[in-house]
């Protein structure tokens, strides 16, 4: 293994060493391997609770779906949507499908309940259990909207984000009832309306998203759910970071960040497997687990499989680059079963072959997801480039 190959391997070494260490001081090598695996999986197990709220049609279910990737209203798990009023009158939990401890909450509306008063809503709602807000309107922001932010902010100290929908309707009917129509100009008109109502609870215009629920790829909606995830506290961040689906480069790009922090938990716990002096069970379970952890990367960077019609509809670059993933893969597997002969040659300890196999598990890992990471984006660019526009 070449030493330039591998990016901060000496830092991630030590505090691999130093959290290993402390586990053994006090435990010792006892459930080592329950530890890593709990190291692993800690992401999935913090609440993140989203709330949001605005007006009935304003298109809260519709973003709903949109942000926990669902394509299409009608999917099994989506939120209903639709035209005639379906008014939400007790607050309604829609868990995100990668990881259910993620739950973003339908709000009723102040004026879609009977009880409009703000103390009342307030407690029937349980305002205090939320990790931000979303406050949605289609239309202006209404003074109950005010009226909920001013208590977010005074009682709570909680983050809210102002979001006008249906940005792709104003475009299209600028674009169809305006003989010089400049959508640059319209988005900032509608931005500096919406930021007179707010007034001093916005600390910047761009503070506003303008959003389309039907193009998320398209105005804001990347630049608010990188909005969202900078609002949560640092250990929610990588929750939600790892479920959101691939909006932008630059959330890819936080993904690719944080899975590169897991590499050196995946590396030390198959060179922990790696240490068993086991032949035959320990090169199976040895690939396993990368394999597992590569399929990780791969759903989580929303790379589609090989065989799925997704993949079919990529242009020819595109499948290219994410099919040598599978190769990379491939080889990697292979020579890391050549890597379990070594091991059992007569002089080399099994502490030593675990030493090799952390190494370049280590350095695998992270060369692999700078490819996912190359395919993503390739992926993401093709998308949008395709986008229908109106
Ligand atoms: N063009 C466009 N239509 C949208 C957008 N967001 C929502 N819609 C449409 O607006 C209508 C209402 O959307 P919903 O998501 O059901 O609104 P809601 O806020 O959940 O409404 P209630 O459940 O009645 O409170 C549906 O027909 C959606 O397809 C958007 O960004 N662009
Ligand atoms: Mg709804």
């Amino acid at each position: 293994m070449s030493k330039a190959g591998i990016e901060n391997l000496d830092n991630d070494i030590d505090t691999a060493f130093s959290e290993f260490n402390d586990y053994v001081k006090q435990h010792g090598v006892e459930g080592i391997d329950k530890f890593l695996e709990d190291a692993l999986e800690k992401w999935k197990q913090v609440d993140i609770n989203i709330a949001v709220v605005g007006n009935s049609g304003s298109g809260k279910s519709s973003f709903i779906n949109t942000v926990r990737g669902y394509e299409f209203d009608d999917e099994q798990g989506a939120a209903e949507v639709g035209e005639e009023k379906s008014t939400t009158t007790v607050p309604t939990a829609y868990p995100h499908p990668k990881n259910s401890q993620i739950i973003f909450w339908d709000l009723p509306g102040m004026g879609d309940i009977q009880n409009p008063d703000l103390k009342t809503y307030c407690k029937k709602v349980q305002l205090e259990t939320y990790d931000a807000f979303l406050i949605v309107t289609c239309t202006r922001f209404s003074s109950n909207d005010l009226h909920l932010a001013q208590e977010i902010k005074r009682s709570l100290n909680k983050h809210f984000f102002f979001i006008r929908t249906k940005i792709d309707v104003s475009v299209q009917s600028g674009k169809m009832r305006k003989k010089v129509f400049d959508e640059n100009v319209m988005l900032e008109e509608t931005r500096s309306r919406c930021s007179e109502v707010l007034g001093d609870l916005l600390s910047s215009k761009q503070d506003i998203f303008l959003i389309s629920n039907h193009y998320p790829k398209e105005w804001d909606f990347p630049k608010l759910t990188e909005a969202i995830l900078d609002a949560m506290p640092k250990y929610k961040q990588e929750s939600l970071t790892l479920a959101l689906k691939s909006f932008s480069p630059e959330i890819i790009r936080r993904k690719v960040k944080t899975l590169k922090r897991r590499t050196w938990k995946s590396a030390f716990k198959s060179a922990v497997v790696g240490a068993i002096p086991l032949p035959a069970v320990s090169a199976v379970y040895d690939a396993n687990l990368i394999i597992d952890e590569i399929n990780m990367y791969r759903t989580t960077l929303g790379l589609p499989k090989e065989w799925s019609e997704e993949f079919t509809k990529l242009h020819s670059a595109t499948k290219e680059t994410t099919a040598k993933l599978t190769a990379l893969l491939a080889s990697y597997v292979v020579s890391s079963v050549a890597e379990e002969y070594a091991r059992f040659i007569p002089f080399i300890g099994t502490g030593i072959a675990g030493g090799i196999s952390f190494a370049t598990t280590l350095a695998f890992l992270r060369y692999y997801l700078k490819k996912g990471e190359d395919a993503a984006l390739l992926a993401l660019q093709e998308a949008v480039e395709k986008l229908p526009r109106n």
